[in-house]
């Protein structure tokens, strides 16, 4: 699969890498260690796993007949209805005994999403973490403020024992409970925070409601992902915490976080660890695989994962290889930031939109705190939607009450609808808020409220 052949190797390094020997492997020799991976992958579930070894038979693949990276387009991909038909331990290519942990996705509905790790997966899943700690800029010695939630979630342990293995200092926050994580953060002196976008934004609030400013924390750098995030939300991030803020990817199929990280460096595309990690970009519709620098899905082949390896696994993410080397002088591919889910794709009277299109457009307005909802629903046959977001503390402070802004209010609705009109093409009712009317997020936020199919 010679897809970024021009990729060069920049010799001198400037970034603190965890494994620079990996990180800038010539490519030449990334592609030869991938295709091994493929052929002992291929081989491994061929004769573990029932249900692929019918994949790839009816498909016409052997192990054998895996020649080269671009043999891949041949295997038949994986689904997560795959993982649920065969709940819970119908894909696993090993023996139970030899599993050390499992997690599981919450899924909206139904049964969880089980995912199994043996000794040596845990310790790939930790190497993979602490070079995205790393291409953070986060350095042995330093605290860890981790507010991904433990548990069944992969965010907490994934990123908690890659941080240990860095040899950092982990505070194993979880989520929730927003005030004592002010307090933990001020005395134990975290340099870094590791949370979803939209906790890290509860936080930045919470702080200042407790008359706190982000100069009373130590906090520098935000390993910040798990959910889509747009640069506006980026930005008010890094201004209200005064941090740098970079995008941590990954999702529990394939290991949990650590499947790509953005490097401090570049701050532009996140770059996937492609020696555990074979990823692709497909035209969502047709399944075709798209050339670097288009837009599709992102399709992930574990190339090293014993208990649980997933073939050409569709993500359902939206996103975008980017060949261009990097200023950080890791070889390693990047990735676009997710734009979105393809199921978070909201149809709305013929206009298809993702809500961090809406995001953006919000956050871009002085007046408006960056809380936000959208509520879909029907009229009639066709399908509403309504743009709930919070304006903020200082326009309100100004106006008196809120009531009293009513007639801004007004004039604020009506300069938004337009701009999501002329923008999006997309007839919304806009609500304005008063602050703190929306619940705010402990892990994942919740952005769409769909009561079409209730
Ligand atoms: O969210 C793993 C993770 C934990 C990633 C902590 C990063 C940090 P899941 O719960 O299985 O795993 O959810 C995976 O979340 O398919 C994406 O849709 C979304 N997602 C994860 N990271 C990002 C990101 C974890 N940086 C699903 N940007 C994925 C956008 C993301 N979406």
């Amino acid at each position: 699969m010679d897809h970024f052949p021009n990729v060069p190797t920049l010799v001198q390094p400037k970034a603190f890498m965890w494994n620079s020997k990996l990180e800038r492997m010539p490519r030449t020799e990334l592609e030869a260690l991938q295709l091994t991976r493929l052929q002992q992958v291929v081989e491994h579930v061929f004769h573990k796993v029932p249900f692929f070894k019918q994949q790839l038979k009816n498909s016409g693949v052997t192990p054998e007949s895996i020649k080269c990276l671009a043999d891949i387009h041949r295997i038949p991909f994986t689904y997560k209805s795959n993982l649920r038909d065969h709940y819970p331990y119908g894909l696993l290519a090993v023996a139970l005994p030899e599993i050390r942990r499992l997690h599981a996705s919450s899924g909206t509905r139904g049964k969880p999403t089980i995912v199994a790790y043996t000794k040596n997966d845990l310790e790939i899943w930790a190497e993979v973490c602490a070079r995205s700690l790393a291409a953070a800029g986060v350095e042995p010695g330093d605290i860890i403020h981790n507010s991904y939630g433990y548990g069944l979630f992969t965010g907490g342990l994934g990123i908690h024992y890659g941080a240990e293995k860095l040899g950092t200092t982990v505070v194993p926050a979880s989520g929730g409970k927003s005030q004592q994580q002010v307090l933990l953060l001020q005395d134990l002196g975290a340099r870094v925070l590791c949370s979803t976008p939209s906790y890290a934004l509860n936080l930045a609030y919470t702080l200042e409601e407790m008359g706190l400013s982000c100069n009373s924390i130590k906090l520098e750098i935000g390993v910040l992902g798990a959910e889509p995030w747009s640069e506006a939300l980026r930005q008010q991030i890094e201004q209200k915490l005064n941090i740098t803020a970079l995008d941590i990817y990954g999702l529990s199929e394939i290991i949990g976080p650590g499947i790509s990280m953005e490097c401090k460096e570049g701050k532009n595309g996140l770059h996937i660890w492609e020696d555990h990690f074979l990823a692709e970009i497909v035209d969502p519709v047709s399944g075709e695989p798209l050339p670097p620098g288009n837009e599709g899905e992102l399709v992930l082949t574990n190339l090293s994962k014993e208990a649980l390896p997933l073939l050409r696994y569709r993500t359902g993410d939206l996103s975008m290889l980017l060949p261009d080397p990097c200023v950080c002088g890791r070889t390693m591919v990047r990735m676009q930031r997710v734009r979105a889910r393809l199921d978070d794709m909201l149809i709305v009277r013929g206009v298809n939109l993702y809500p961090s299109e809406v995001e953006s457009l919000l956050l871009e307005i002085e007046e408006l705190a960056p809380h936000y909802q959208l509520l879909i629903d029907k009229d009639k046959a066709l399908d509403k939607l309504e743009v709930q977001v919070e304006v903020t503390d200082n326009i309100v402070t100004r106006w008196g009450t809120f009531e009293d802004g009513h007639l801004e209010l007004r004039a604020l609705t009506n300069k938004i609808t337009t701009i999501l009109k002329e923008t999006l093409g997309l007839t919304a009712q806009v609500t304005l808020l008063p602050p703190k009317s929306i619940a705010r997020s402990e892990g994942k936020a919740v952005r769409v409220i769909d009561r079409r199919y209730n």
